[in-house]
C-alpha cells in the first residue's frame, strides 16, 4: 500500500501550502496521509488528492504506524514532538529551527546534499530556514564548480516569513494606508496605522511594514546580530559543507506578501565568468534564469510567487573583487523555502520504505 505520511501543522500557513503541493504532485508514493494539528484545529476537514481527511489532534498515538512525519510548526512544538514521532518509528522531517544546527541531524536541500538523508541518528532531518534555502540551489551549483570562499548577502524578506500573522498584518496595514497620502513625513505611516486601530505592539514586525522596509528579522542575538542573519551564516556553512565559509548577512523585511529575495555577493576560489554562471544556472532543473536587464527581465517576487523553482538574475562579475559574482535570487518562501523542500526530502525517504 505504500508508506504512511503525516503532516503536523496541517492548518498553518506552511501546512496549507504543503497540502497544495501534495495535491499537485504528479507521482504519489504514499499509502496513507494523516493530517495533524493542535487540538484547536482538530476536526477540520481538508481534501488531499480527492479524499476528505479529518485533522487529528497532536498526540503520541497519531504517530503509530507513520513512516515519515513532516513538521510545519513553531520551534518549541517541534522540539517536543519530533522526538516523540521518531520514538514511535517515524522519520521526522522538521521545518522548524529546533534541530538545524544539531550535529546529529542532517540539514538537507535535495539539490545540494541529498546524500545526507541517510545519516540521521536521531530519526530527525531538518529543513533549512527559508532565507538560507532561497539561495542554496544557485550557490550549491556554483560551489561544485568554483569552490565558494566568501558570501555577503542582503535579504528582502516577505511578510509571510512570519506566518499567517505576518500576512494578516501586512494586509491590515495596506488597508490602513490605502488611498492616503502618507509616507512623506516621518511618523505619518505610524499615525495612519494607529488611526486605523493597528497597534505596533500587536505586530509581528518591529516597525510599520506597509510603505516601508524594516532591517530586522528574528530575535536579538549577541553584538547586535538578528537570529535570522546568524541562521543564514550557520546553515549555509552546514548545507554546503564549508565549516569556515566567511559569511556576512543583513536581513530586511519588505512589504511583499510571499517570496523572499536575496542580493548575493559570492567569492570563489577560482575565476568565474557571467557566461559560465549562466550555463550552470540554466542547467539546474530547479532554477529559472531570468537575466536580460536590457529588456527589463529579472526576477521579482510578484512574478515568482506560487512557483516551485528559484529564480536567478542580475548576474554580474564584481568590478572590484576578483573571482566574485553578484546576483539576485527570488524564491517562494512558503514553497521551496519551506513546504516544497520538506516534501522533497519526504519523497526521497518514501523510496527507502
Ligand atoms: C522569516 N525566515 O522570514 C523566517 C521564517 N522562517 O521570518
Amino acid at each position: 500500500a505504500g508508506p504512511v505520511l503525516a503532516l503536523v501543522g496541517a492548518t498553518g500557513a506552511v501546512g496549507t501550502v504543503m497540502v497544495d503541493i501534495m495535491n499537485g504532485r504528479k507521482s504519489w508514493p504514499w499509502g496513507e496521509v494523516r493530517l495533524i494539528a493542535s487540538p484547536r484545529s482538530a476536526g477540520k476537514k481538508i481534501t488531499v488528492r480527492g479524499e476528505e481527511l479529518t485533522v487529528l489532534a497532536l498526540a503520541p498515538e497519531v504517530f503509530d504506524g507513520v513512516d515519515v512525519a513532516m513538521f510545519d510548526v513553531p520551534d518549541e512544538v517541534s522540539a517536543h514532538w519530533a522526538p516523540i514521532a521518531a520514538e514511535r518509528g517515524a522519520v521526522a522531517v522538521d521545518n522548524s529551527g529546533a534541530f538545524r544546527m544539531d550535529d546529529e541531524v542532517p540539514l538537507v536541500v535535495p539539490e545540494v546534499n541529498n546524500d545526507k538523508v541517510g545519516a540521521r541518528p536521531k530519526g530527525i532531518i531538518s529543513n533549512p530556514n527559508c532565507t538560507t534555502l532561497s539561495m542554496m540551489a544557485s550557490l550549491g551549483a556554483l560551489h561544485r564548480e568554483f569552490e565558494l570562499k566568501e558570501l555577503v548577502v542582503a535579504s528582502y524578506q516577505a511578510a509571510s516569513g512570519a506566518g499567517q500573522d505576518g500576512i494578516d498584518r501586512l494586509y491590515a496595514e495596506y488597508a490602513a494606508v490605502a488611498g492616503k497620502e502618507v509616507g512623506n513625513r516621518a511618523g505619518d505611516v505610524r499615525e495612519a496605522l494607529a488611526a486605523a486601530g493597528l497597534s505596533q505592539d500587536d505586530s509581528p514586525f518591529p516597525a510599520p511594514l506597509a510603505l516601508n522596509v524594516v532591517p530586522w528579522a528574528g530575535s536579538l542575538k549577541a553584538d547586535g546580530w538578528a537570529s535570522e542573519e546568524l541562521k543564514v551564516r550557520n546553515e549555509a556553512r552546514k548545507i554546503l559543507g564549508i565549516p569556515d565559509l566567511k559569511v556576512s548577512a543583513t536581513c530586511v523585511r519588505v512589504p511583499v506578501v510571499t517570496t523572499h529575495s536575496l542580493a548575493v555577493h559570492a567569492t570563489f576560489a577560482r575565476p568565474v565568468t557571467v557566461e559560465q554562471a549562466h550555463a550552470i544556472f540554466a542547467a539546474q532543473p530547479s532554477i529559472v534564469l531570468v537575466d536580460d536587464p536590457a529588456n527589463g527581465q529579472f526576477p521579482t517576487p510578484a512574478d515568482v510567487v506560487g512557483g516551485d523553482p528559484t529564480y536567478v538574475g542580475r548576474v554580474r562579475q564584481a568590478l572590484d573583487f576578483p573571482n566574485t559574482l553578484d546576483f539576485f535570487v527570488c524564491g517562494d518562501n512558503l514553497r521551496k523555502g519551506a513546504a516544497l523542500n520538506t516534501y522533497e526530502i519526504a519523497e526521497t525517504l518514501a523510496k527507502t520504505f
